[in-house]
């Protein structure tokens, strides 16, 4: 069965990632995955943690002689900050750090963030116990599982990459065709920006905001090309791609909206300006739907847009109350990033794979990935088989 888990606080001692349903005999070296979690340390904007950290994953399980096993994937990424934040995150119940107080206590949460939500949940009173695991850091763990995937979908022709398309307010010109390999283009950008223009300008209101205190949100669009026809289905509602890929992308922290294709704009045209017509050879004249149809892929470019929230901790605090008193005060300031949207970018490449490797698995099944490849030749000749007579391949 495939599935993933994650494991820890972001000033705890490191994170774990667990990934299951990996067949045996892919090819997987950690280079592959630091790879990917420096692409996500990146991108104008972040704070001073990213110069503390430098993630890098240990091998604990599933992976020998370079080859995965079919057994779990289990990754560890310490966290270097750690070492300043032992006395506070310390498990014990008696460390040195002494009493709640001295343990960098949390009592007036920021609005937007899982502080007060998570405290009351959880009847914690100090809102540390929640802001810890609602961290983003936790998305390493993600990005690390997420690579795993990339790694496997590559076997089957399947490319994932992304870029900034607004950030700050500033729309990012459309830039087409798409830059092949499009992360190449986008990773040269400090913003993950395929417009020069648009990027000066996105980082001009990043050094503004953080003059102002403040934080700043954006869009970015994930793209997956090479996706085989027919994963996910239309028989159940779980079982639909679309459904599962706008719930993987809104579980990044801070996302709150993702389209698919023409996404909201679809419901302001007439139908003769959405549908994605059916040439010979069972081409598309276009790619409005983003690479899905009924739950299923089309056999086009998948195309994702994800909307990330400005980040909720703000140097300059908004109104909240301390729970501590029930008085009005200012939202706690912790150290914090003014923007990460071009790191969302690749957080959402990884839970894009996830679900797409997913997918593929439960289509083509096989506990080593020669039966997988066999299951899924069959199936791509069965495909092209339909292909009507005389029509363009
Ligand atoms: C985060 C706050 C910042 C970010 C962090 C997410 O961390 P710190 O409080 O240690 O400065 O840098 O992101 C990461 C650590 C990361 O690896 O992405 C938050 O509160 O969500």
């Amino acid at each position: 069965m495939f599935r993933f888990t994650t494991a820890g606080e972001s000033h705890g001692r490191g994170l774990v990632a667990v990934l299951e349903g990996i067949p045996a005999g892919l090819p997987l070296a950690a280079e592959r995955v630091n790879a990917e979690l420096k692409r996500r340390m990146g991108g104008y904007g972040r704070g001073a943690r990213m110069k503390i950290e430098a993630d890098q994953i240990e091998w604990l399980a599933g992976v020998r002689a370079g080859e995965t096993l079919g057994s779990p994937i289990a990754m560890l990424v310490w966290n270097r900050d750690w070492e300043h934040w032992r006395d506070v995150m310390a498990p014990e119940a008696d460390a040195p750090g002494g009493d709640g107080e001295q343990r960098r206590q949390m009592t007036r949460p920021r609005p937007e963030h899982a502080d007060l939500a998570g405290s009351l949940k959880y009847d914690r009173q100090d809102a540390r116990d929640i802001l810890e695991r609602a961290s983003a850091r936790e998305t390493v763990a993600r990005v690390a599982c997420g690579a795993v995937c990339k790694v496997l979908l590559e076997q089957f022709g399947v490319e994932i990459g992304s870029h900034v398309a607004e950030l700050g307010g500033v729309t990012a010109k459309h830039h087409a065709p798409l830059p092949t390999p499009l992360n190449q283009a986008a990773d040269a950008s400090p913003v993950r920006c395929l417009d020069p223009e648009a990027e000066r300008e996105m980082i001009a209101r990043i050094d503004a905001a953080k003059a102002a205190g403040d934080t700043l949100g954006g869009v970015v669009e994930v793209v997956a090309l090479g996706v085989p026809v027919g994963l996910g289905s239309h028989v159940s509602w779980d079982a639909k791609l679309d459904g599962r890929l706008a719930q993987a992308l809104m579980s990044i922290p801070a996302v709150k909206g993702v389209e698919l294709g023409l996404g909201f704009e679809a419901a302001r045209r007439k139908g003769s300006e959405v549908h994605d017509e059916i040439l010979p050879g069972l081409a598309r004249a276009t790619n409005r739907a983003g690479g899905t149809e009924g739950g299923m892929t089309t056999g086009e470019p998948l195309m994702a847009r994800v909307a990330m929230k400005p980040i909720s901790t703000l140097m300059s605090p908004l109104r909240t109350v301390d729970l501590k008193t029930g008085s009005p005060a200012q939202a706690q300031s912790e150290r914090s990033d003014v923007t990460a949207v071009p790191a969302m970018g690749v957080i959402a490449e990884a839970m894009v794979a996830l679900v797409l490797a997913q997918a593929l698995l439960e289509k083509f099944g096989g506990d080593a990935l020669n039966e997988t490849k066999r299951n899924f030749t069959g199936y791509v000749a069965q495909v092209r088989a339909r292909t009507p007579k005389g029509a363009a391949s």
